[in-house]
């Protein structure tokens, strides 16, 4: 039974702002840097994104392609390098407004604020790469939206596990039928599904599924729907 709306959880990567390419080109570089002769182009990187979390996705794609470099113990030393330097562009790249946010974000989050909603952001990048995507894309008005910021240095379990949600959850002592989460992909469906969130997917050239099981809506864009709209969905 829906509770009257009190918070939105958005996701990021494909929901606040489409940075895909910019983590892939990111990833790109960062292997050049570290000599690994690994190249992740646009339909490959599409398929990698099944894989929730740049690490998980990383040992995923050396465990199939790349097994011996992958059994090197070194590797896990190799990986966090990579990731660092990975995030290192990545920030770099989205600091300076490189990425913007998707059309009717700005929107919904000035209609949730002014209706007195709380928001929330539940992802599985890192903070260092919110708080970039944050000061590039709302020039760092983005801070101040979002009383509370879970990601994968709070949630370790990547999306489609639901820890992230529940974490987001327990900080705004809200029960779940109380928000509404906005996600992209099937993962972060899942993953606010099984926190028992009522969820609404606006689509991404990125993650499109041909269907999201249980969720209550799917959007090209947030700019097809409102604050009312969304409240008359659950
Ligand atoms: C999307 C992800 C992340 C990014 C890469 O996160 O799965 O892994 O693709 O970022 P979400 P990292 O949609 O939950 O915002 O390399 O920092 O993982
Ligand atoms: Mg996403």
């Amino acid at each position: 039974m829906a509770l009257p709306l009190a918070a939105l959880i958005f996701d990021v990567d494909g929901t606040l702002a489409e940075t895909e390419e910019a983590h892939r080109l990111a990833f790109n570089q960062a292997f050049q840097r570290h000599g690994v002769p690994w190249e992740w182009d646009l339909p490959l990187y599409k398929s990698l994104l099944a894989i929730s979390g740049g690490k998980e996705r990383m040992r995923a794609y050396g465990a199939a392609t790349d097994p011996t470099r992958l059994a090197d113990d070194r590797f896990v030393a190799l990986a966090s390098a990579l990731h660092q330097t990975k995030t290192e562009l990545y920030t770099q790249m989205v600091a300076q407004g490189g990425v913007p946010l998707r059309p009717g974000v700005l929107d919904l989050v000035e209609q949730a604020r002014g209706a007195g909603l709380r928001l929330a952001i539940a992802t599985t990048t890192t903070r260092a790469n919110v708080n970039a995507l944050l000061d590039g894309a709302t020039h760092g008005a983005g801070h101040a939206w979002f009383e509370v910021v879970a990601c994968s240095d709070d949630a370790p379990v990547k999306k489609p596990d639901p820890q992230v949600y529940r974490l987001v959850l327990e900080r705004l002592t809200l029960a779940a039928q109380a928000c509404l989460a906005i996600e992209d992909s099937l993962n972060g469906v899942m993953a606010a599904q099984r926190a028992g969130i009522p969820v609404v997917v606006t689509k991404s050239p990125f993650t499109e599924s041909p269907a999201y099981p249980g969720a209550l809506r799917v959007f090209s864009d947030l700019t097809e729907t409102s604050l009312s709209h969304l409240d008359s969905l659950r």
